[in-house]
């Protein structure tokens, strides 16, 4: 195997040659579990730790290496090592961590492309796949919508989905499969490019895993049916996992999510929505809200009908969110500026005193 086996590229090795650091093995981080990771290189996989240096200069849950990093390490033994770096990132998948404001969990890092799955008889939502595509937008990974379960309801009903997306969402791939008698296998397999990193997410029971196991050939994640009135909300997956398939192309499995929060500052709501952003531009007051204004053109468009109001009323959700989740950031910002302040004068204090 090569490290290019595993999504290496050019501008990764130019990192490393310029940054000195050719003493180190390169690996691609495959697993984590609670700041242990399992990372491939091109001589296996090893069980591996960040520095001490590495962890006390992390700012946030950003800094530390999430799956699909690549990072410099040393190998100790036949299966411990040692990170010492994470290369940059050319994409992060991110979102609002649960229960924690302000803060954001990495879901994956480079990733080429996220595969949105939506199972088509309980779990389908498009304001969530607005939702999903915000952060794949904000992410710099590109979106492919996925549709699971087809073998549960019939074709004029998958024909009615896939006009009811279309609605919405533009010029984004949609397949329609059913991981039971493969139907559109043929078609989504055609997207899974060599050296290409694949990212799956959606709610919990939809199927990803089933489509990993699939995809492989081989029963790699544990799969299971759910009953959702005597279960709900436990999942089956409870790790990512990165795995490269027979034709090259590689898979992340990730559990899956409840909660898809906005942890937006790179104008994924934008590209999303960019509809309204361009109807924006003929509103008649340049901070239009669009929400109650006189000659607000993204209103008029829903009167119209060339807007879709139900689309509309999730971004202006979402804009909420993200907001929100601006103000929370500035805040712990402040707050950690300010408790440096207060350390740097503590400090000078105890010298005072002592001399
Ligand atoms: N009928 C039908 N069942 C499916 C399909 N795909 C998956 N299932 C079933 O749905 C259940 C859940 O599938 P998983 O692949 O484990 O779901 P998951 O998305 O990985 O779930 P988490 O790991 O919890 O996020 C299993 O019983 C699968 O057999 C499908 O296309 N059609
Ligand atoms: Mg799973
Ligand atoms: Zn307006």
């Amino acid at each position: 195997m090569k490290l290019e086996d595993l999504g290496y590229n050019s501008n990764l090795e130019k990192f490393r040659k310029d940054n000195n650091l050719d003493s180190f093995d390169i690996g691609r981080v495959i697993a984590e579990h609670k700041e242990r990771y399992i990372v491939k290189t091109v001589n296996g996989e090893y069980e591996a730790e960040i520095t001490g240096n590495l962890r006390f200069s992390a700012k946030g849950r950003e800094d530390f290496p999430a799956v699909g990093d690549w990072v410099a390490l040393t190998i100790y033994d036949s299966d411990f090592a040692i990170i010492h770096n994470v290369l940059p990132r050319f994409s992060t998948i991110k979102r609002q961590a649960v229960g924690q404001f302000g803060d954001v969990q990495i879901i994956a890092a480079n990733i080429d492309y996220a595969l949105l799955v939506q199972a088509v008889d309980s779990d389908f939502s498009i304001n969530r796949l607005e939702r999903y595509l915000t952060i794949c937008n904000s992410a710099k990974v590109s979106p492919i919508i996925v549709l699971s379960k087809i073998d549960l309801i019939s074709e004029t009903q998958i024909a009615e989905i896939l006009e009811n997306i279309k609605v919405r969402i533009k010029n984004i791939p949609v397949f329609a499969i059913s991981n039971e008698s493969q139907d559109g296998y043929d078609t989504i397999k055609t997207v899974i490019k060599k050296g290409k990193t694949y990212c799956l997410i959606g709610s919990s029971g939809v199927g990803k895993s089933t489509l990993t196991n699939n995809l492989a050939g081989k029963s790699l994640m544990r799969t299971e049916a759910i009953s959702l009135s005597t279960n709900k909300g436990r999942h089956i997956t409870s790790h990512r996992e990165l795995f490269v398939l027979e034709n090259g192309g590689i898979l992340v499995d990730n559990p899956g999510m409840r909660e898809v929060g906005i942890a937006d500052s790179a104008g994924g709501l934008e590209i999303t929505f960019d509809i309204i952003l361009s109807l924006s531009e003929n509103c008649k007051f340049i901070d239009c809200t669009h929400t109650n204004e006189i000659g607000c053109a993204v209103l008029s468009a829903i009167d119209k009908g060339e807007l879709d109001k139900a689309s509309y009323e999730n971004y202006l959700k979402m804009k909420k969110e993200k907001a929100y989740f601006e103000s929370t950031v500035l805040e712990r910002r402040k707050r950690d500026k300010e408790f440096g302040k207060f350390l740097k004068n503590y400090k000078k204090d105890i010298k005072k005193n002592k001399y």
